[in-house]
């Protein structure tokens, strides 16, 4: 396997290609349809944590061998997953993505974290690709309270940051394959433009932590992706879930969580 960390260290981001099969990449657009017909109110970008912790095929592909391996190049044998989100576009109409840096969001002590991006399908400059500003991942984290509100109808995000404090003239687009993962630094900042294009953009968020790092948050599930949850740390882990057919998505593999 690539060694994915000197360049991620130089730049805040690495690009791992073909890093999944094209058949599992396709399972995930399949989720996120599966997903948005049983959840009618929710958008295909909102398609949040709290909707997977508990889903087999979920489990089946963040544990995924592959991926897990990458993320233990950067935290070590001792991995669970915070959160699990699918941002995924829509054509004509998928939401952009303001400029933020994941650390300002997220209740971990310490921010050990990193956020491996899998694209289901092409993610294109023309469907709304991930941008990043290359060496803001040595910049100031923003605080919670220094980001400004935004307009919910345009955008995924709730808070971000200020226009104004922006330069993104040398920001570089993460094109991807279908299969491909982008690996990015929780403080580098990142956004997306809107999907105007006729072709759907369907991305994974998965945030993987060491086991050692606390996710202080009540009634919170993590999933234990490999090695041993910390018994001094107070993190809770969603117990394996059962594949039911019917209320789970059908996916290659599913016999193994009927057991
Ligand atoms: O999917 C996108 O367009 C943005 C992703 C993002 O903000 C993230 O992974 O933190």
């Amino acid at each position: 396997m690539k060694n994915l960390r000197r360049e991620y260290d130089q730049q805040g981001y690495v690009i791992a290609r073909k890093a999944i099969d094209p058949a599992l990449a396709a399972e995930t657009v399949q989720h996120v349809h599966w997903l948005c017909k049983r959840n009618p109110g929710v958008r295909p970008e909102h398609l949040h944590h709290h909707l997977l912790a508990r889903d087999p095929f979920m489990h089946r592909l963040v544990g995924d061998e592959r991926l897990a391996d990458m993320a233990e190049q950067f935290l070590g044998p001792n991995i669970a997953l915070f959160a699990a989100h699918y941002i995924a576009k829509p054509p004509g109409d998928g939401r952009a993505v303001q400029w933020h840096q994941d650390g300002s969001y997220w209740p971990l002590e310490p921010m050990e974290v990193t956020t491996l991006w899998v694209a289901g399908t092409a993610s294109t400059i023309e469907n709304g690709c991930m941008r990043v500003l290359p060496g803001t991942q040595n910049a100031h984290l923003h605080k919670r309270r220094e980001l400004i509100d935004l307009d919910s109808e345009k955008y995924v995000l709730g808070v971000g940051i200020r226009p104004d404090q922006i330069d993104d003239s040398d920001a570089v687009d993460l094109e991807l394959n279908a299969g491909d993962v982008s690996i990015h630094n929780p403080n580098i900042i990142h956004g997306s433009n809107a999907n105007t294009s006729d072709q759907w953009r369907v991305g994974l968020t998965l945030r993987y932590i060491p086991t050692t790092t606390w996710v202080k948050k009540e009634n919170h599930e993590n999933i234990l992706v490999r090695g041993k949850a910390d018994p001094d740390v107070k993190n809770a882990y969603a117990p394996r879930p059962k594949y039911i057919p019917g209320e789970n998505m059908p996916f290659k593999g599913d016999r193994d969580f009927q057991k």
